[in-house]
């Protein structure tokens, strides 16, 4: 079996976490916080399911700023590396902006000969900055549409069933040996309950998942509304509609090949997840940073490089950091 390290405690983290941990295999969380790690050491992880069934999971816990520090609780160790005889996967669950050149020096510090970084992040960018400390084959890209809500700093739960899709950050040769870490991780993620998949178009679906929370996200931000009203209101779905012409251009102009159509499926999203309040929205209540630099800012800049102009995405941008700078000015 593999050994997990979940890298962020946020709603995704914990998901993963928990449903892995329950499988048998070896999951350890590492947290920046130190009151973070030892609430994990003390009580554990909870994850609500469909709203009301809570499974728990006792993971080791580490402190990200000192790998080499254990909180002590939960699992033994020695019962872990017993049980670890197979690769090591470190789930990175931070958000995008979370990435730092420091980040990647301390993921650096945990790998071993049979490590591979997984990066769930959204957006575009982190993967290329990871790679200045990293070495690039180690890297894995996932796309998932799993959906958790944060509850708390040892909490979540699971909102939404989604799909995974796993692929190499590099091609060609090197991607080749990464194939067998791969089968095994989607095995993996299969038993813990995800759907998932390998993907040797991952660039193409990265894309997509971004050109999607591009054109809702900041819509239901600005609006404060759930996802599914963006579909109800006029001048919203014009703007909406807009967001993915925007996006399907600088995507044809990076010789991004899209799977399915574009706006059907954006509006398929928000009818799925209608009830659903999106990341952003999310983050903006609570007064974290939002994701507006990984998505927008990210799109904004590609097409400042290709001469393009995104008029929508530049307005939704400076609305969204308007609303950031407002939230902080009232602090
Ligand atoms: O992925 C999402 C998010 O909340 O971040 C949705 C709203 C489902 C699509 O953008």
């Amino acid at each position: 079996m593999s050994r997990y390290t979940l890298i962020g405690a946020g709603a995704l983290g914990i998901l993963f976490a928990v449903r892995l941990a329950r499988t048998g295999v070896s999951v350890e969380m590492a947290v920046r916080r130190e009151e973070q790690a030892s609430l994990i050491a003390g009580r554990g992880l909870s994850l609500l399911e469909a709203g009301e069934h809570e499974l728990v999971a006792e993971p080791s816990v580490r402190l990200l700023s000192d790998p080499t520090v254990r909180v002590r609780g939960g699992i033994k160790e020695a019962e872990d590396a017993g049980r670890a005889d197979g690769p090591h996967f470190i789930i990175l669950a931070v958000k995008q902006h979370a990435i730092t050149l420091e980040l990647a020096e301390s993921i650096r510090g945990l790998m071993g000969p049979d490590t591979w970084v997984v990066c769930l992040q959204n957006g575009i960018g982190h993967a290329e900055k990871l790679a200045r400390s990293i070495h690039p084959e180690r890297l894995l890209l996932a796309v998932t549409t799993e959906a958790a809500l944060r509850l708390s700093d040892r909490a979540s739960s699971h909102t939404g069933q989604g799909e995974t899709h796993i692929g190499s950050f590099t091609d060609g040769l090197e991607a080749q040996l990464s194939q067998a870490a791969k089968k095994k991780l989607v095995k993996e993620l299969e038993m813990a309950g995800f759907r998932s998949f390998l993907s040797n178009n991952i660039k193409s679906r990265i894309w997509q998942k971004l050109l999607i929370n591009a054109a809702i996200n900041p819509l239901t931000a600005i609006l404060q509304v759930h996802n599914g009203t963006l579909l109800e209101l006029d001048g919203a779905l014009e703007l909406m509609h807009e967001l993915v012409n925007e996006g399907t251009r600088l995507a044809e102009a990076y010789g991004i090949g899209l799977e399915n159509d574009l706006w059907l499926t954006v509006r398929e999203v928000c009818t799925r997840t209608a009830a659903n309040r999106s990341s952003m929205l999310q983050d903006l209540g609570a007064e974290r940073p939002t994701e507006i630099e990984a998505i927008t800012g990210s799109m904004l800049e590609l097409a400042r490089e290709s001469g393009l102009e995104l008029r929508s995405h530049q307005s939704v941008y400076l609305l969204v950091k308007a609303l950031e700078s407002r939230k902080a000015a009232n602090d």
